[in-house]
């Protein structure tokens, strides 16, 4: 079999699984990291040339075993518990040159994967951009959510805002600054959350933009934008971005979403970068999923994202 092409040199990919449950209103996403690893992860990452680890799951507790404490952030202190030791996992990744993959798990997680990456190239005096694709804005606040699910809040507490157990979990405030982080393919929003976004000033850019731009023009800029005085970018990748007729096992499926192809067009253009410091899948729900359909469309795009090629 010839090997399926590269653009990457060899990397070191280590994976993180978290098994995170607690971000959300519906059960089913902590079965993500094994859904992905029964997807043939491995053998995909291995099939580009990278060296491969599986670093296994970050604990978290299970929400039956909880109690809601504030109903505005739910589980917020088990959440930023987790966050903090996927912070210095991803840290010990970074000390060994590896490149970080992230499984979720729900959306919260991208918390500790960005202060482990932020602090890591913070102490190196550089900062770091943020791509984050996904349907929904993630910019609520306790404030401002509808729900009190934290799944919603974990951008708006990367650039800063809202619950001081998040947004102080790494050693840079804001782990990232909003004129480096770009929303992409939204799709979604609640009332305050659209309202924090115009504030913030981050660029984001809707459906309709990728409709009237093209996906290709769309994550040109998003780079140009991530990468502008920063070491590189972290790409954070919600399942629930994609349209569910290819991905229809993830947490909140919205109509309306990304394309095969233009799912695939955002890895593909990370890849050809160059600058990509770390890459999270979040969101994939076997529960609701066909025949592990969507865990397996997810290890096609983690390909395109550390460079497989067609041609
Ligand atoms: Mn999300």
């Amino acid at each position: 079999m010839i090997p399926p092409a590269s653009t990457l040199t060899p990397r070191k990919v280590c994976l993180l699984g978290v098994p995170m449950d607690l971000g959300g209103g519906r059960r089913g996403v902590d079965m993500g990291p094994s859904a992905l690893r029964i997807a043939g992860l491995e053998d995909a990452l291995r099939s580009l040339g990278h060296s491969f680890e599986d670093l296994g799951n970050v604990g978290v507790s299970a929400p039956e075993l909880r109690q809601v404490t504030d109903p505005r952030a739910r589980f917020l202190p088990e959440i930023a518990r987790c966050c903090r030791r996927l912070r210095a996992r991803v840290e010990r990744v970074l000390d060994v040159g590896g490149f970080p993959l992230v499984v979720g798990g729900d959306h919260s997680i991208a918390c500790g994967t960005l202060a482990g990456l932020s602090s890591w190239h913070h102490r190196r005096g550089a900062r770091i951009g943020l791509i984050w694709f996904d349907a929904h804005g993630d910019f609520n606040t306790p404030e401002s959510s509808p729900t009190g699910n934290v799944h919603g809040m974990p951008l708006a507490a990367s650039l800063g805002l809202g619950a001081e157990e998040l947004t102080r979990l790494g050693e840079r405030f804001p782990m990232v600054d909003a004129r480096n982080a770009v929303l992409v393919g939204i799709h979604q929003l609640d009332a305050g959350e659209r309202a924090l976004i115009r504030e913030a000033g981050i660029k984001a850019y809707t459906m309709r933009d990728i409709d009237m731009l093209g996906i290709h023009r769309v994550m040109r800029e998003a780079i140009e934008i991530a990468t502008d005085g920063t070491a590189g970018f972290h790409l954070s990748y919600d399942m629930d971005g994609c349209d569910p007729t290819v991905a229809p096992g993830v947490g909140t499926p919205v109509p309306g979403g990304a394309s095969y192809r233009e799912s695939h067009l955002v890895m593909e253009h990370a890849a050809e970068s160059g600058q990509l410091l770390g890459l999270e899948i979040t969101e994939i729900n076997p529960i609701l999923d066909v025949a592990n359909r969507t865990a397996a469309f997810a290890v096609e795009l983690i390909g395109s994202a550390l460079g497989k090629q067609i041609l």
